[in-house]
């Protein structure tokens, strides 16, 4: 199977990744909430219907039945499951009336109501997505798509020569061929020597699929925000409104001019291993940064103001919500790795910065 993209619908795909995933910055800062389709956020579609295998409900094929098969709960313990940590839940402040990026609808702050839950320490890796794949065959839809993007800064010269489309206003979005998770930066890559880094090139569907497979589920928004903040009240980032507290890195993100140089001050231009920066209040590691995490939540930019219990978003939409930011995040076009912010992609979309944790509700 192979797709061919128009090209107005790659330009629009890659307009729509630079935009949800850092952009449309300075146009959103000064535009109201309805401003935010004007970078074509909320427009970015594959064509699953050509392809004829996207996977509506992933869940259904890794059932519980199937996951006592196959999961590594029940066969390898935690050599394949993540390490998880009690989130206690209760009341807590989501959204902020400051908001960085408004048209993201970070606001208005509004008191909500989450159940404990447990939640990953950290980003599902390549060597857990790998267990996944080898008990389960399962296929991602970046491979049946046969391509993804990646940040052209990232790519090898050889992958580059190769493609012909960019987009004047984001080039640094490139559509690669054969592309996915196994292959970061197109065929010559490898995750050989990155097993222990965030697993890249996932949709919503194939995150949902592997916390399934676990036993487990995405969060919601809400439990995320809740997990970020761990118990600080109005504070920019978990750890609290110093983005480097003492000249420390607490977040694999951009330092330098985007996108021309990466200083990689933190000390990675790429994605990171796994807690390579410290854990926050509730022991969870690059909860921002690193790469940007799906929830289970559909995109709204409207929030009520009433007091919510285990909200959990629209009851349908296009796009679900993404949380954190990534290591391409500076503050210059990508504020997003605040507790607050927010941006969405839809469920099939993926992209070499965007992965997820797991959670559940009793621990695995
Ligand atoms: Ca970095
Ligand atoms: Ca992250």
């Amino acid at each position: 199977m192979v797709r061919h993209y128009p090209l107005f619908l790659v330009l629009v795909f890659v307009n729509e990744v630079f935009c949800l995933q850092s952009s449309c910055r300075g146009e959103q800062d000064s535009l109201p909430v309805e401003g935010a389709g004007g970078c074509g956020c909320g427009k970015l579609k594959r064509a699953a219907d050509e392809s004829g295998t996207a996977t509506k409900d992933p869940a259904d094929k890794y059932s519980a039945e199937a996951n006592e098969r196959t999961s590594g709960a029940s066969e390898d313990g935690n050599k394949v499951q993540s390490q998880m940590v009690l989130i206690p839940g209760g009341e807590f402040l989501m959204g902020t009336d400051n908001p960085g990026i408004p048209a993201d609808g970070e606001g208005p702050q509004r008191s909500v109501h989450v159940d404990p839950f447990y939640m990953d320490v950290q980003e599902v890796t390549n060597q857990q997505f790998q267990s996944f794949v080898g008990a389960t065959g399962y296929v991602t839809e970046a491979e049946k798509f046969r391509d993804s993007f990646v940040f052209e800064g990232i790519l090898s010269d050889s992958v580059k020569n190769q493609i012909t489309q960019a987009v004047a206003a984001a080039p640094w979005w490139l559509p690669v061929k054969g592309a996915n998770w196994k292959h970061p930066e197109g065929p010559d890559s490898s995750i050989t020597d990155r097993l222990n880094h965030p697993v890249v090139h996932v949709s919503w569907s194939d995150a949902v699929a592997f916390c399934s497979w676990a036993n487990k589920r995405l969060p919601t928004e809400a439990e995320w925000e809740c997990a970020c903040r761990a118990g600080l009240k109005d504070r920019l980032y978990p750890w609290g409104n110093k983005l480097n507290p003492k000249g420390k890195h607490y977040a694999n993100l951009w330092q330098g001019e985007f996108p021309t140089h990466n200083s990689g001050e933190d000390g990675y231009v790429q994605t990171s291993p796994v807690e390579s920066f410290p854990a926050n209040g509730f022991g969870l590691y690059d909860i921002v940064g690193n790469v940007w995490e799906w929830t289970s939540d559909w995109w709204t930019v409207h929030h009520m103001t009433d007091h919510q219990h285990n909200p959990t978003g629209p009851p349908s939409g296009k796009d679900k919500v993404k949380k954190g930011g990534s290591y391409m995040c500076h503050k210059s076009y990508c504020y997003r790795y605040r507790c607050a912010a927010r941006s969405q992609n839809t469920p099939d979309s993926s992209a070499s910065n965007l992965g997820f944790r797991c959670v559940s509700r009793e621990k695995r």
